[in-house]
């Protein structure tokens, strides 16, 4: 039996998305919610990172997990297991989500009461770069099988983040992966951008990820 819903979800009818995504992100705000858009290309890890990251925080924290997808419910089952509150958005063929989709998703959810819920976005570098969905924060994951050059193919990706997580790691040795070279591209587009390399398989560099994260709630329920 499923223990999460599956909500159909529609694209925003809205001609001004930025104005709808400030006004979510203010109602999230009164509500304690950090909500953080996690992005990346299909495969690069989402899913597992979100299973490390909730296994560190569950016991410190309300978590809530929105997993967005064209269709099927695989990694919404995955979360699940996690004892996680999540619900599996469809997204009716759209590659992203705007702020009224995140704003049905979270309804769907119930987000009320959560300290900290997390948006796995569409897995796609474009579309998702260019709709803001009202998140606190962006996050995004570039795996080592990808190439250290997807900054400069991406760049507005790379951009509009506030952190980078470098997955897959423990595969450093099986590709010509440059760390130092992925880490320059990325700080040349955005100086701000934190950058931790991890494994989410073998838990390596997950905990300074994890105390960024649960710094990012302390300061957005305190400040
Ligand atoms: N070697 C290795 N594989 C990983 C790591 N993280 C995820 N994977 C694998 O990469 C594949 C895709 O991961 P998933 O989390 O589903 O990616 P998503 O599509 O971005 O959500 C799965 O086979 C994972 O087991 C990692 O840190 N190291
Ligand atoms: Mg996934």
């Amino acid at each position: 039996m499923k223990n999460f819903k599956i909500l159909e979800i529609k694209e925003g009818i809205f001609d001004n998305n930025n104005k709808e995504a400030d006004l979510l992100r203010a109602e999230l705000k009164q509500q304690n919610n950090l909500l953080i858009n996690l992005m990346s290309s299909p495969g690069s890890g989402k899913t597992t990172t979100l299973v490390s990251t909730i296994n560190a925080l569950k016991d410190e924290m309300k978590i809530g997990v929105m997993e967005a997808d064209i269709d099927s419910d695989v990694d919404a089952h995955t979360i699940a297991n996690t004892g996680t509150k999540v619900i599996q958005l469809h997204t009716g063929g759209m590659c992203h989500l705007d702020a009224e989709m995140t704003k049905q998703g979270l309804e769907g959810l119930g987000s009320e009461g959560l300290d900290l819920t997390i948006l796995e976005n569409v897995g796609n570098l474009v579309c998702p770069a260019e709709f803001d969905t009202g998140a606190a924060k962006n996050v995004m994951i570039l795996s080592v099988p990808e190439g250290d050059d997807k900054p400069l193919k991406y760049p507005l990706m790379f951009s509009i983040c506030d952190v980078l997580l470098i997955n897959k790691i423990d595969a450093m040795g099986f590709f010509d992966f440059d760390l130092e070279a992925a880490t320059t591209r990325v700080k040349k587009l955005n100086p701000n951008i934190k950058v931790f390399p991890i494994s989410a398989k073998t838990g390596e560099g997950v905990e300074a990820w994890t105390n960024w994260l649960r710094g990012a709630v302390k300061d957005w329920q305190e400040s």
